[in-house]
């Protein structure tokens, strides 16, 4: 552990640290004024010490939508002459948002990514492979900032120029690997192609974008490594809000003394460890842009440390979706992850593939799935048709494309669902 005092201090001490912080947070936004001010004041909240962990649920909350309105800085809550650098999300499926952060924000944020290093086993003698993009989005500057916190040594390689990064693998030697889960097939692929063997790399720290447990097999299978998932969201502070461990069963060790986190349902009722529900956070400790219950729109479950651990935290599973990202087609909710995993278990089917809702007739939405295979075309996609029906109760269109078909993602995000209102086929292989 990076911060043994912080990851494997007993609940009880925790969960004071976190009503104290809380009654801070609460204060900072009275004192600030603006949106979340005024609804803590329409909750009846005129200071930090009318708030408590176990009354939580009864505050409002803020929502992706509250940032845009107030954008650019209207959630802010410190003055400008504070503020040391922005960052936010690009807005892909919606307007751009961002996020000012204070020197003690960068300072929390550095403190939060080493401890998901760390946790992952990089040391001192590290050397971190970043390839997260370097710019607004925080996956390349955070990591960065935790390695650096860490003291280990960081490749700032950033997204992009893929050949280039097989040879910096093969000539630094890099034992850990940071990037998408996607970026990392795609960097595997083109060390398999270019003969080079990443001998050198241990473990990957993988996020920023959902992936499945297949997905993991794939990757560990072809790196050779351990593949952890880091999670995170720039409106709370970028990659470190939750990390898995060496040790965490699969699951993410939330980093809660900062990041106090709530599962809710449909209602905004609080539901029990292990059953699926929204990841609210509420920002203990930011100052430049705090947020008291963000709804993140991340779908997970959430449980207690495993039990005898050293690390005391509670922990959300991989993300299994988000709110706005479930299909509903003829009737049935279909997370795209759900779909993943029914692709991956099929070893002939490729890592890359591309889900399409195809809405142009409304009466009669279809769902169209490319993959790229090995092995007899026809078989494949009858096999996967059949797959897809048992796990979703769907009948999905399976088409079996060409290697080098799929968009691969060098930089950002992998785009993996695309919706089809109307229009030309969005990539081709889909007429
Ligand atoms: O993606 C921060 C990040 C960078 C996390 C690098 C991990 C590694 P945003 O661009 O604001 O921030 O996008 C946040 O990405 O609400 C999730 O929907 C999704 N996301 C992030 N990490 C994961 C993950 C960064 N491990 C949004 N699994 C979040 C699934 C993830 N989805």
């Amino acid at each position: 552990m990076v911060d043994a005092a912080a990851e494997g201090v007993g609940v009880e001490e925790r969960r004071g640290v976190q009503e104290r912080r809380l009654r801070g947070l609460v204060d900072r936004l009275l004192g600030a004024g603006g949106v979340q001010a005024e609804r803590l004041r329409d909750c009846g909240v005129s200071s930090g010490r009318d708030v408590g962990l176990g009354s939580l649920g009864r505050l409002a909350t803020v929502r992706k939508r509250d940032l845009w309105e107030h954008y650019p800085y209207g959630l802010r809550a410190v003055d400008a002459g504070e503020v040391v650098c922005v960052h936010g999300s690009s807005g892909t499926g919606g307007r751009p948002t961002l996020v000012p952060y204070t020197a003690r924000d960068l300072d929390i944020w550095g403190e939060v990514m080493a401890r998901a290093l760390g946790g992952a086993g990089a040391t001192r003698s590290s050397v971190v492979h970043n390839a997260y993009g370097y710019g607004l989005f925080t996956g390349g500057l955070g990591v960065h900032h935790g390695a650096v916190r860490l003291g280990a040594t960081v490749v700032p390689v950033s997204g992009g120029m893929t050949e280039r990064q097989v040879r910096l693998v093969q000539d630094l030697r890099p034992d850990v690997l940071t990037c998408t889960p996607s970026f990392a097939v795609h960097l595997g692929e083109a060390m398999v192609a270019a003969g080079v063997e990443p001998t050198s790399l241990r473990v990957g720290v993988f996020g920023a974008e959902p992936w499945t447990e297949g997905m993991r097999g794939r990757i560990e299978a072809l790196l050779g490594i351990r593949a952890l998932d880091v999670y995170g969201l720039s409106e709370v502070i970028g990659p470190g809000v939750a990390a898995e461990s060496l040790d965490s069963e699969g699951m993410l060790n939330v980093a809660e003394d900062h990041f106090y986190v709530e599962c809710l349902d449909a209602d905004g009722n609080q539901v029990p460890d292990g059953t699926p529900g929204e990841l609210v956070f509420t920002t203990l400790t930011k100052t430049g842009m705090p947020l008291l219950r963000y709804r993140s729109g991340d779908v997970a479950t959430l449980a207690g440390p495993v039990p005898g651990a050293a690390r005391t935290l509670r922990r959300m599973s991989k993300v299994l979706g988000r709110t706005d990202d479930m299909l509903v087609v003829r009737g049935v909710n279909v997370f795209p992850a759900e779909i993943e995993a029914v692709l991956l278990a099929d070893g002939r089917v490729g890592s890359h593939y591309l889900v399409v809702e195809d809405r142009r007739v409304a009466a009669r939405p279809e769902l169209r799935v490319l993959v790229e295979a090995s092995g007899g075309a026809d078989s494949v996609g009858a096999a996967l048709v059949v797959a897809l029906r048992e796990r979703l109760g769907l009948t999905c269109d399976v088409r079996v494309v060409a290697a080098g078909t799929v968009p691969r993602a060098e930089t950002g995000k992998a785009r993996r669902l695309v919706r089809w209102a109307s229009g030309p086929a969005p990539v081709a292989g889909l007429d």
